[in-house]
């Protein structure tokens, strides 16, 4: 079986039973003069990821294996946007420079061009941080027979945290790659990377993706 050099210990993985998850790399965080950097973030700590998992993307697609997309977002009634959410993100909803903010179907909320979803490729719409709230992905998971995830994305405190954590919980063996993860805060990166790999894997394993992708060669 494929291992991989990681945090806390070697990381192995059943290829046919891992996918690879690719969390919210959406144009509304991550692209210049958009809502993320509205808010006065620094999109190219987010940034610094794409080129990575652009290459790890083009790796686990060789090697046949399912990925999995997820955007942050909301119907454009806000129906699905708890008051307490949008209370504390007025601006979800309202006009951007991409469209509105974090709306379904907006040009903002879909993902960058860099790591647009391949023909057939699953994407999981989600109104929270979590991959698994009010989602189909538990469904998907099940039915692809997988087991372990490689979890990618944006951004490594909030949703992609929210989603290993729920995932480890689940039952999932998950590998964070500290490459292909970006904070807009270095300190967040850093210590939310950390908080993974600590007690022996409290929640996973974390590593860099030159590893997974010469495992996937092995
Ligand atoms: N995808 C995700 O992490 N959504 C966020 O709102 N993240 C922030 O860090 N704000």
């Amino acid at each position: 079986m494929p291992t991989v050099d990681a945090q806390p210990g070697p990381f192995t993985f059943q290829p046919a039973e891992t996918a690879l998850l690719v969390i919210d790399m959406q144009r509304d965080f991550l692209l210049p003069g958009g809502f993320g950097e509205s808010l006065g973030n620094d999109v190219a700590q987010l940034r610094r990821t794409i080129e990575p998992l652009a290459a790890l993307m083009a790796a686990w697609r060789a090697a046949g294996l399912p990925i999995i997309h997820t955007r942050e977002g909301h119907l454009p009634d806000l129906s699905d946007c708890p008051p307490a959410k949008l209370r504390r993100g007025p601006m979800i909803g309202q006009e951007g420079r991409f469209g509105k903010i974090l709306i379904r179907g907006e040009y903002g909320h879909d993902i960058i061009d860099e790591l647009q979803p391949a023909e057939g490729e699953t994407v999981v719409d989600k109104p929270g941080k979590g991959a698994f709230h009010a989602t189909e992905l538990a469904g998907i998971l099940d039915d692809g027979g997988i087991k372990s995830l490689v979890v990618t994305g944006v951004t490594t405190e909030v949703c992609v945290h929210t989603t290993v954590r729920e995932a480890n919980d689940r039952g999932y063996e998950c590998l964070v790659l500290a490459d292909c993860v970006g904070s807009y805060f270095p300190e967040f990166q850093r210590v939310g990377l950390q908080m993974i790999a600590a007690q022996g894997g409290i929640f996973g394993w974390v590593a860099e993706s030159p590893a997974v992708i010469a495992a996937l060669k092995e």
